[in-house]
């Protein structure tokens, strides 16, 4: 079945949905806020993976659509989760390279945080770093405006791409997360270990707040202390789940 024809159909027939996973303190590890991250749930092919489906999206333009519903959902349950009371909590939302080089996306992420009435301090956009090396001028003129809405800017799967250290210095950034390949080997392997203790020392430098991705067992977590790793994400603490499930967890964290 051509995934292409099944995704044109995929939002009005709601198999979209958002999963939420918890971004943990790493002194307390108590639940500072979550990533959310998109499933695709088709009745005959069954679960597809955003690592399938997004380049999908972006190559038949339904990005800007779908980009728009997950900017739309996490919005409402992160003022949700607001309003219960987690008034610190912040949400994560990744934005694809093709959603980045729209013109129009700072406006409409304005629209979105202005209707629904959430505080822009709370919501976090996570760019990889590939896609904001892409184009440094461009970079520069969309990451000022959307600093002026107020939001939150993060560079994901940091490691992977070629950044210059000047560029990463003259961007409007808050957070840095360390891509999983680095943390999976910690902390047995020496090279990792140097490479995350030079990208945590580099990122405190830059005043950028630290998250490290994929952590799966204590050990990695009780290194990454030590080197003062802000938050911790990964499956050690919890795999994405539910609004629900995301819901109760909240509730015995705090
Ligand atoms: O957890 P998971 O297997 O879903 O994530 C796989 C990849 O898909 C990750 O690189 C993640 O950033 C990406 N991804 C998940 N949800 C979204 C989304 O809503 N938008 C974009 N652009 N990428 C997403
Ligand atoms: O690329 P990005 O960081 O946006 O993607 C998040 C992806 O990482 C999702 O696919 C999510 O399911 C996955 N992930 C989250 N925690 C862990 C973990 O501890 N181990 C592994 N292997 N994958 C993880
Ligand atoms: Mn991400
Ligand atoms: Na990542």
């Amino acid at each position: 079945m051509m995934l292409e024809s099944e995704l044109y159909k995929a939002l009005s027939k709601k198999q979209f949905t958002l999963h939420y996973q918890p971004r943990i303190n790493a002194i307390d590890k108590k639940i500072v806020g979550a990533e959310a991250l998109i499933r695709w749930h088709h009745p005959i092919i069954g679960d597809v993976s955003p690592v399938e489906f997004i380049p999908v999206l972006e190559e038949i333009g339904l990005i800007h659509e779908v980009g728009a519903w997950v900017m739309e959902v996490a919005c409402q349950q992160l003022k949700i989760w607001n309003d219960k009371g987690y008034t610190d909590f912040v949400m994560s939302v990744n934005l694809s390279a093709v959603q980045f080089r729209d013109t129009r996306l700072a406006q409409e992420i304005d629209e979105v945080i202005k209707r629904i009435g959430i505080n822009p301090q709370r919501l976090e956009v996570e760019l990889t770093e590939t896609a904001i090396m892409e184009d440094v001028g461009q970079t520069q003129a969309t990451l000022a405006v959307l600093k002026k809405i107020g939001l939150r800017i993060s560079v994901d799967d940091f490691g992977t791409g070629y950044s210059s250290l000047a560029y990463l210095r003259s961007f409007p950034l808050d957070t840095l997360k360390i891509d999983r390949t680095f943390v999976t080997e910690l902390p047995g392997n020496s090279e990792d270990r140097s490479l995350t203790s030079a990208i945590i020392a580099m990122a405190r430098s830059l005043k950028l707040h630290i998250v490290a991705e994929g952590v799966e067992n204590e050990a990695q977590a009780a290194f990454l202390l030590e080197k003062h790793c802000d938050e911790f994400q990964g499956f050690l603490y919890s795999r994405p789940i539910n609004q629900k499930a995301f819901t109760a967890l909240l509730t015995q964290s705090a």
